[in-house]
């Protein structure tokens, strides 16, 4: 038995005229309570510490860059890193990433228990479109304001197992998790900030919404024996409505904790790593069952 209790500390909305220093009280409530609740590791959304800036078209650089952190730790940050290293709690969130020499990513860390970044990973697939579109009943311009990520899918040796991360739209890419399954990720952790409407197809709502967000994170449980901890940054952001949902997924696919709310809420479950491994051994053992030589497509085009 190797059990990690997870904390997937779902985040209700953050309003645009929110700063970061109202932002981290809530995340450390959130810490403070999966300490009291034995978590070994937090999980937060993608983009935590501010609104999902990219619903808004801005054509000022510097008005863009005032959304993203240009180091980590930084001062908003460190009473966090401090929390947790305190508690001995490792932790995972998202944020927007400026480099020292000018690159933006859509970013998520993953520290240890003394409060160490271990691992960074930046998003892959980057949903939605970079000039503004009229079409649309609101903007979703993520390809306008980040690069697309430059680490591929590490995976990295954390709390005694394998662990690998995402971001949002990069969990309905199953090449997400294969990547990840073929270096022996034993959890994936990722965040989300998923409107609840479909901008251009405004018949489909939350439901379908969730459908898919359990769908996708399942499949990608299942096919490669492996946890998947979904956290979502959920609620109404100044009018526009994100999908809660928030899931731990066990190695067979199946869905131990999800959330009720699309507020601040945390959801606590002892994950046993142990749990991937007949799946890895049997049905998804890839080195006696794939046939790599039929695969080709899957890179080449
Ligand atoms: N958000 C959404 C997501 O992938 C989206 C965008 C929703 C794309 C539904 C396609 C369909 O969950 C982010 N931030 O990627």
């Amino acid at each position: 038995m190797r059990v990690i209790t997870v904390a997937a500390a779902q985040m209700g909305p953050i309003q645009r005229a929110e700063s970061r220093q109202a932002v981290i009280p809530r995340m450390i409530a959130l810490l403070d309570e999966a300490k009291a609740r034995g978590a070994d590791l937090i999980v937060y959304p993608e983009l935590a510490l501010t609104t999902f800036f990219p619903r808004w078209y801005m054509e000022d650089q510097a008005e863009v860059d005032a959304w993203f952190e240009r180091e980590m730790p930084n001062a908003a940050t460190m009473p966090l890193f401090a929390r947790a290293a305190e508690y001995q709690i490792a932790m995972s969130f998202g944020y927007a990433e400026r480099t020292p020499d000018g690159h933006h990513f859509n970013t998520c860390i993953l520290t240890d228990k003394s409060g160490k970044i271990v691992g960074k990973y930046r998003k892959t697939h980057l949903p939605g479109h970079s000039e503004f579109d009229p079409e649309r009943a609101f903007q979703h311009l993520e390809k306008r304001y980040f690069e697309p990520g430059d680490t591929g899918f590490p995976v990295w040796r954390n709390l005694g197992g394998i662990f690998g991360m995402a971001i949002c739209n990069d969990r309905r890419w199953p090449e997400t998790y294969r990547v990840m399954g073929l270096q022996g990720v034993e959890m994936v952790v990722l965040g989300y900030n998923t409107p609840s409407v479909n901008s251009q197809k405004s018949e489909e709502g939350p439901e379908k919404r969730l459908f898919h967000n359990r769908l996708s994170v399942q499949a990608g449980a299942y096919q490669n024996a492996t946890w998947v901890v979904a956290v979502a940054k959920a609620g109404v952001e100044d009018g526009f409505p994100l999908i809660g949902g928030s899931l731990i997924v066990d190695p067979n696919g199946e869905i131990v904790a999800e959330a009720k709310t699309e507020d601040d809420e945390l959801l606590v479950h002892p994950c046993d790593l142990d749990a991937t491994v007949f799946g890895k051994k049997t049905i998804f053992d890839f080195a006696r069952h794939r046939r790599i030589e039929h695969y080709g497509l899957i890179t080449s085009r």
